[in-house]
């Protein structure tokens, strides 16, 4: 078979394969790395992998690139479940009143936080919206990241957040990141509804969330479930409906205070829940029960300074899978550095380093759905691919806050190569 890129000599290869199912508590960690190893791809699919000698049938000619990986090592494209790409303007002026002690909820309760960011999104024509996110998108793809769950939520009414999801749609067109579009109207009761929260619900389920549908510009539908934002009941009708509309369902649930989110999460069959640092045990129990992947955060808990981390030790005791996302937003977690996330999710939540690779790539595809085409390096499967400057997995954590992409393989096609956009 004539192969159009060769990996050879990887000191390390995370292949995260050989599970067709999200990895669940110690799974994470069983059997996912080869030493000495080599990679290759045909028509933007991984045609062999393994270990040692390359076989005879994996053919190499003058136009196969070959990559030579001695001392690096080797991961499936990082996939970043929880994102909230498109949006207008940015938030650093709460910095400053945030270090004076104002939480990221009272900002929201004064009209600042996502309410600042709906008015500038509002205000952004659709191509400045577009420049804006494919500038984020080209971030995530050189640190690594080839496919994101991108969310709505900064327009709050029929029209602004059709333009969001349309430029989420073209994006997904246009930019060699995968992206996967999730609703998610019910994010703020915007200003204009103020006291109103049950007419914006009705405006939701009644005239957008079918629209959406309609124009198939969303995937999934999620619901900020907090403390005075929406509550576990008008979430569940949220769901319940998004559900019956064919949604598929993640929700933010227990982020800040434990309302319950992770129990409508597992009665729902929610794909994922996200968040979770309130979590309670009652709430793991049904996660794991519905089989609700753990959607995890951590850089929002230490951009936030909440002063905790989700649980991760006791969700992977209780046979929880989780996977890690940025949360990239405007407000609670400006970054696309998924390393970053993966360096926190050690350090904060003592996930040791097979698990955060686990974390990062398959299970972070099946919390969005994917999981039978990307998320792992298996014949079969797109060649999303990373090289890392690394000599082992456990560096990648260990050695924080850089950018340690060499190369990264979208469908196939080199894009990033030595930390720079080829594509
Ligand atoms: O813009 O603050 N948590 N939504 C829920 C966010 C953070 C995004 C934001
Ligand atoms: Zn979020």
């Amino acid at each position: 078979m004539k192969t159009d890129i060769l990996i050879k000599n990887a000191s390390q290869i995370a292949t995260c394969a050989g599970c067709d199912r999200p990895r669940r508590g110690k799974e994470m960690s069983y059997d996912i790395m080869m030493e000495d190893g080599w990679v290759a791809a045909a028509a933007g699919r991984i045609v062999g992998i393994g270990k040692g000698d390359i076989p005879r049938e994996i053919r190499v000619d003058d136009d196969t690139l070959v990559i030579d990986a001695s001392g690096k090592t080797v991961l499936p494209g990082f996939v970043d479940p929880h994102t909230h790409l498109v949006h207008g303007g940015s938030r650093e002026m709460e910095l400053a009143l945030k270090l004076e002690g104002v939480s990221y909820l009272d900002i929201l309760k004064k009209g600042g936080g996502i309410l600042s960011t709906v008015r500038a999104t509002r205000a952004a024509s659709e191509d400045e919206l577009m420049k804006k996110a494919a500038k984020s998108l080209d971030i995530m793809l050189l640190h690594g990241t080839t496919t994101v769950e991108a969310k709505s939520g900064y327009g709050l009414n029929m029209e602004d957040e059709i333009k969001s999801l349309k430029v989420v749609k073209a994006l997904n067109e246009s930019h060699p990141v995968d992206i996967v579009s999730t609703f998610m109207g019910a994010h703020a009761v915007p200003t204009e509804y103020s006291g109103k929260k049950k007419e914006y619900i009705d405006l939701l389920i009644e005239e957008v969330m079918p629209c959406v549908k309609r124009m198939d510009l969303a995937e999934f539908c999620d619901v900020f479930c907090e403390k005075g934002v929406f509550s576990v009941e008008e979430s569940r009708k949220i769901l319940a409906r998004a559900r019956e509309m064919g949604y598929k369902l993640k929700i933010h649930a227990d982020e800040i205070e434990a309302l319950g989110g992770a129990e409508l999460a597992g009665e729902l069959g929610a794909v994922s829940a996200e968040h979770l640092l309130a979590v309670t045990n009652k709430g793991i129990r049904k996660m794991k029960q519905g089989n609700v992947i753990a959607v995890l955060l951590p850089g929002t808990s230490f951009n936030l300074d909440l002063g905790k981390y989700a649980r991760a030790r006791d969700m992977i005791e209780a046979g929880l899978a989780i996977a890690l996302a940025t949360d990239y937003n405007p407000g609670s977690c400006p970054t696309e550095n998924i390393q970053l996330i993966i360096s926190l999710a050690c350090l904060k939540m003592k996930m040791m380093p097979e698990e955060v690779v686990c974390a990062a790539t398959i299970n972070a595809a099946h919390a969005i759905h994917r999981g039978g085409e990307i998320g792992s390096l298996e014949v079969g499967k797109k060649a999303d691919i990373v090289v890392l400057d690394v000599p082992n997995i456990s560096y990648l954590p260990y050695h924080f806050g850089i950018n340690h992409v060499d190369k990264v393989i979208k469908n196939g096609r080199l894009v990033v190569d030595d930390q720079r956009l080829v594509y």
